[in-house]
């Protein structure tokens, strides 16, 4: 509350002073202890002023902790004639402690008896404040040596500062060697180039802090995989001035995370092999949708020795298409994919009958199996498909002057017994075919029966 009115007297004047800066001015008159306040003082103790007459009576108002060091000052500035300093508390009848500040000096003035003039204080406020700042000092030390994770002050030059136990810990060293190291002396060879680069992006500015996940090789030459994470204290003129390290052991994790990938990677193989058994015991070629080689053969034996049991003809048409790398190298694998379809479309189209299979031996190779078809319906047969494949029209620029996609065809015919098989048959039928090539393609063979 501002002071408000007149302040005629000197006495009036000390008594705002006093009131203003909670404070007490005393007198104590050492021979027969007699302890006098100047008028206006503040009221700072249990008992008014004028009752406290004494120093045995103030001092019995002292906090019993206090007691002993106070009086001890007072003696030794009595015996040295040094200023008397103390703090102290006083007990209220609130519960809260009172804290006083106190100073004094002996005043020898000749032909007088021994005096000391001095002051009281209170200081409450500021010893509260002061407490919790050491209070929140002594939290902070305790988060930082006993945290979990590793905590370190990193110098500009990349020295360590400071350093806690988890720290330590993590790369192996004690305390007194780490602060001899530099953060570089203990970063895999490998990881210290990208860990400068980003600690110069902070003394730049160009960020507030930065992640990483490092390797340190620890003392005892162990890698060790870190999450580190860095900002950066400047000082007030805004200077770098040094690093707060985060550092957490990521090593269990990127163990895990080896071993999990080696599993994938070994899950991955067994999928792919499993796949190839899958596509081996599979009976359909994938690209066109008809029989494959696999099924094919199956097929054969077991149509030869039903031809042999019912005494019927089995035929085989090897089917190859002319210059077809040609066809593939001009218009393109996928161009020659589409054409393969399309033959395999047509292949199904004249073989018409239940019995009849269509297959894809391989590349650019088909075979037909003709259950109960002799010689001359089998090229009947081949005839077809060679009309059918000129009418779809589909263009081959590597075949010659018609530039139209064509095939060459061996057909073979047997009345099954013993002693062929099916697979003789279609050999037999393969040979035609080669023939059917070195005649200039684009026709049909008939293998001798
Ligand atoms: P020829 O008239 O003597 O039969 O000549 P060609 O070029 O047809 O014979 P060759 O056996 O030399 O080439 C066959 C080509 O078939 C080679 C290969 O690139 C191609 N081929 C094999 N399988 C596939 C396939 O699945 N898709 C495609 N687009 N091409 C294939
Ligand atoms: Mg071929
Ligand atoms: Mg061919």
């Amino acid at each position: 509350m501002p002071f408000s009115g007149m302040l005629s007297s000197q006495a009036e004047r000390l008594a705002l002073a006093h009131q203003t800066a909670q404070l007490a001015t005393w007198e104590w008159t050492v021979p027969g202890d007699k302890l006098t306040w100047a008028p206006g003082s503040t009221e700072l103790y249990p008992l008014p002023l004028r009752d406290i007459v004494s120093v045995e009576k103030w001092l019995s108002l002292v906090h019993p902790i206090d007691q002993g060091r106070v009086w001890a000052s007072l003696q030794r500035a009595l015996e040295s004639g040094e200023e008397y300093y103390a703090r102290y508390r006083i007990p209220m009848p609130e519960g809260e402690d009172r804290w006083v500040l106190a100073r004094g000096r002996v005043i020898h003035e000749p032909g007088s008896p021994q005096r000391m003039l001095g002051i009281n204080m209170d200081v409450t406020e500021a010893a509260t404040a002061q407490e919790a700042l050491v209070a929140s000092e002594v939290r902070f030390r305790a988060t930082f040596e006993q945290a979990a994770v590793g905590i370190c002050h990193v110098g500009l030059d990349g020295s360590w500062l400071r350093v806690n136990r988890r720290c330590c810990e993590i790369v192996g060293y004690s305390e007194q060697e780490l602060l001899k190291l530099t953060f570089a002396d203990v970063t895999h060879p490998d990881d210290v180039d990208a860990d400068w680069a980003l600690v110069n992006s902070l003394i730049r500015g160009d960020r507030q802090t930065y992640s990483m996940e490092k390797r340190y090789r620890s003392k005892p030459g162990a890698i060790v995989w870190v999450n580190l994470t860095v900002s950066m204290v400047r000082t007030e003129g805004g200077e770098p001035d040094y690093f707060i390290s985060v550092i957490e052991d990521i090593t269990a994790r990127k163990k895990l995370e080896a071993e999990r990938d080696a599993l994938i990677a070994t899950l991955e193989e067994r999928v792919r092999e499993r796949t190839a058994e899958l596509e081996q015991l599979s009976l359909t070629d994938p690209l066109t949708g008809i029989a494959n080689r696999r099924c094919y053969n199956l097929r054969l034996e077991a149509e030869w020795a039903r031809a042999m049991r019912s005494r019927q003809p089995l035929s085989v048409i090897a089917v190859d298409v002319d210059h077809f790398k040609a066809l593939n190298d001009t218009l393109g694998h996928a161009a020659g994919d589409a054409v393969l379809v399309e033959i395999a479309q047509s292949l199904t189209r004249v073989a018409k009958r239940t019995t009849d299979l269509v297959a894809r031996y391989g590349g650019e190779e088909f075979l037909l199996l003709l259950p109960d078809t002799d010689a001359p319906s089998a090229l009947h047969v081949a005839q077809s498909l060679e009309a059918a494949i000129l009418e779809m029209n589909l263009p081959n620029p590597g075949s010659g002057a018609t530039s139209r996609l064509t095939v060459s065809q061996g057909v073979a015919t047997a009345w099954p017994n013993k002693r062929g098989t099916g697979e003789g048959l279609l050999l037999a039928a393969d040979r035609a075919m080669y023939r059917a090539k070195q005649n200039g393609r684009q026709t049909i063979c008939v293998a001798e029966p």
